[in-house]
């Protein structure tokens, strides 16, 4: 029996991987390097520190921690600029149209992101009212593949894990999904998500009744 959905943010309800990139790629240019698109993938799903950590790796920079503080607190200034334009037509296509069905199946709706600004950008998609609970980075000390966030979710739904279907994009989220015992459906590739019980490329067409959990 399925109770619970538990959804990923960047990259499953909205793409705002392409701000990330655009506030990480200035850092990356004041700095002195450059830093493509390529370059950001490997961001995706990753704490703000540790995409910080990433970047500077790439730019073979060394920094204190002290700094890095200063420059993750810089990126995010300029980030929250842009989400702070987001409306709610940036919610992905059939994202809506899915949680409209599992409210008519009473099945619950969480949210288990590694962001501090989940809140921020739910606000702007104007999908708060939808969600029984909020877990993001500002609950959790680990971050996935541990599976904390999710837990923290199915917790506060007062629901089991293995009741919940994780939607991830990331790998290490996939990972978290399973470390947590539960189901997971991976958005994107199965190049990337082949460890989840289903990829598919979006929400599109997408139904409870292609599952069968
Ligand atoms: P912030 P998710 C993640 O969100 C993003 O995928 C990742 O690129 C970002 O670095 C991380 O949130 C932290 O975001 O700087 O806003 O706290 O995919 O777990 O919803
Ligand atoms: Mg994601």
């Amino acid at each position: 029996k399925i109770s619970a959905c538990i959804f990923d943010l960047d990259g499953v309800v909205v793409d705002t991987a392409k701000y990330h990139y655009i506030a990480w790629k200035s850092l990356a240019n004041e700095l002195g390097f450059d830093f493509t698109e390529e370059d950001n993938e490997r961001l995706k799903g990753v704490s703000r520190m540790r995409s910080l950590d990433i970047l500077l790796e790439i730019g073979g920079v060394e920094l204190d921690d002290k700094t890095k503080l200063e420059l993750a607190d810089k990126k995010n200034k300029n980030y929250v600029e842009y989400i702070l334009k987001m409306t709610p037509d940036e919610i992905l296509p059939g994202v809506k149209d899915f949680f409209n069905e599992l409210k008519e199946q009473g099945i619950k709706i969480a949210l288990g992101s590694a962001s501090k600004n989940a809140m921020t950008i739910l606000n702007q998609l104007e999908l708060t009212d939808y969600f029984d609970a909020v877990v993001d980075g500002t609950h959790v000390s680990n971050a996935k593949p541990d599976p904390e966030v999710f837990l923290k979710g199915a917790e506060l739904l007062g629901v089991s894990p293995s009741e919940c279907i994780v939607f991830e994009d990331a790998e290490a989220g996939v990972e978290a999904a399973i470390n947590g015992n539960m189901k997971c459906v991976g958005i994107g590739s199965p190049d990337v998500l082949g460890k989840a019980n289903i990829v598919v490329p979006g929400f599109v067409g997408f139904s409870m009744a292609q599952l069968n959990f």
